[in-house]
């Protein structure tokens, strides 16, 4: 069977493939442009080591996607191609597969400018504001536990333990560095548990190559839906800092190109409040610059488990990549720390601007 074949399962209205070509630097699943001259679709494997259970998936983005699209019905969104069959998976020799509307005059950046940036806060914001009445336990939970850094930590120190790749040595330093912030693990599933911050619906992997910007400038589609589940605003907040407010890309070899950008830190601030700024609490507001230190030691944790592990669970292109991805966010995380005081700053003039946690009449 082939890849050709695999888009014959799917609902095309008569338009021919003409060409099929991997696409795209995600990490989970594998992405494949589908090109039929008059349109053109996103074809993609799911990963499903990580996603047993596939039509969860499908569960989740057409809940997600209907929802806005019925309560704001100007707001583009992530589209699913049925199959002919009326279903939206192809589960075949190759692997399970579904289809997506290709999000035209788009551009997804790996990198971005602080107008950029600020404008994935307020798209981001949004998109979690636009979630706001969602009943999240209609979402089934498809990864458990996603960001509960405590058992990132444990899951961490069993890579350590078994060192399945023989790589500990050569790792020492970074070993070190996120033992050392073992405590830092639980803060927030510790506040989420006992009721301090609410569960709210995230996106939970909101880096900005999910994101494609409309090229008119007009907002953009929040794309990789399959993490949608209950969480904190803060991991979303804390992975769109991760990703976008440095100087560098996620696997800099360099680490002296490695910076934690605090203009950047501030556009995004801005964008993401002015969205979001209304509706969460005072104790979320007080949380935001500190998740941007976990949610980046928690990433920097799986990059390294994941490198004591062999290479089992993100891609790689090349033997140490996670490695590489695990020193620059350790760096960034050295770097907020030290700037931790001015992150909280920025939060706290930039929340001025908006109004307090919804005060009813
Ligand atoms: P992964 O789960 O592996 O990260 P994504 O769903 O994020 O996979 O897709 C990988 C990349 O493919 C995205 O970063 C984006 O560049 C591109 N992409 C995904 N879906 C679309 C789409 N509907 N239209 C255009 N580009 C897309
Ligand atoms: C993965 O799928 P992708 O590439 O958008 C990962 C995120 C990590 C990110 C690091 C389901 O995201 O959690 O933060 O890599 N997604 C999953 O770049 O594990
Ligand atoms: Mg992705």
């Amino acid at each position: 069977m082939s890849l050709n074949e695999i888009t014959q399962q799917f609902e095309l209205n008569g338009n021919k493939v003409l060409k099929i070509t991997p696409y795209g630097k995600g990490h989970i699943n594998d992405t494949f442009v589908v090109e039929t001259g008059r349109k053109r679709y996103i074809l993609q494997r799911i990963n499903t080591n990580l996603f047993q259970n596939p039509e969860k998936l499908i569960h989740n983005h057409l809940l997600i996607t209907n929802y806005i699209k019925k309560n704001n019905p100007d707001e583009k969104v992530l589209t699913l191609i049925p199959t002919k069959d009326k279903a939206y998976l192809s589960k075949t020799p190759l692997g399970c597969f579904r289809m997506f509307e290709f999000v035209e005059n788009s551009t997804c950046f790996d990198k971005v400018t602080p107008d950029l940036f600020e404008k994935s806060g307020e798209i981001f914001g949004n998109f979690t504001a636009m979630l706001d009445g969602f009943d999240a336990t209609k979402l089934y939970d498809v990864l458990p536990n996603f960001h509960d850094t405590e058992l990132r930590f444990q899951q961490f120190e069993k890579a350590l333990n078994q060192n399945l790749s023989g790589r500990a040595k050569e790792c020492k330093e970074e070993i070190d560095f996120v033992l050392k912030r073992k405590k830092t693990a639980p803060v927030f599933m510790n506040m989420l548990q006992n009721g301090e911050i609410p569960y709210r619906v995230t996106h939970n992997d909101t880096k900005i190559n999910n994101l494609l910007f409309d090229k008119s400038g007009n907002g953009g589609v929040v794309i990789d839906l399959d993490t949608i589940m209950k969480g904190a605003a803060g991991f979303d907040f804390g992975d769109s800092i991760r990703f976008g407010a440095t100087t560098a890309e996620e696997d800099e070899k360099d680490l002296n190109k490695v910076h934690f950008d605090l203009n950047l830190f501030k556009a995004y601030t801005k964008g993401y409040l002015k969205n979001m700024g209304s509706l969460l609490t005072q104790k979320e507001k007080d949380t935001l610059a500190f998740s941007a230190i976990l949610i980046t030691y928690e990433c920097g944790m799986r990059f390294l488990t994941d490198h004591l592990n062999g290479d089992t669970y993100f891609k790689i292109n090349h033997s140490g990549h996670n490695l590489e991805r695990a020193r620059t966010q350790f760096k960034l995380v050295s770097d907020m720390e030290k700037n931790f005081g001015k992150m909280q700053q920025i939060v706290k003039k930039e929340s001025a601007n908006h109004t307090l946690n919804a005060v009813k009449f």
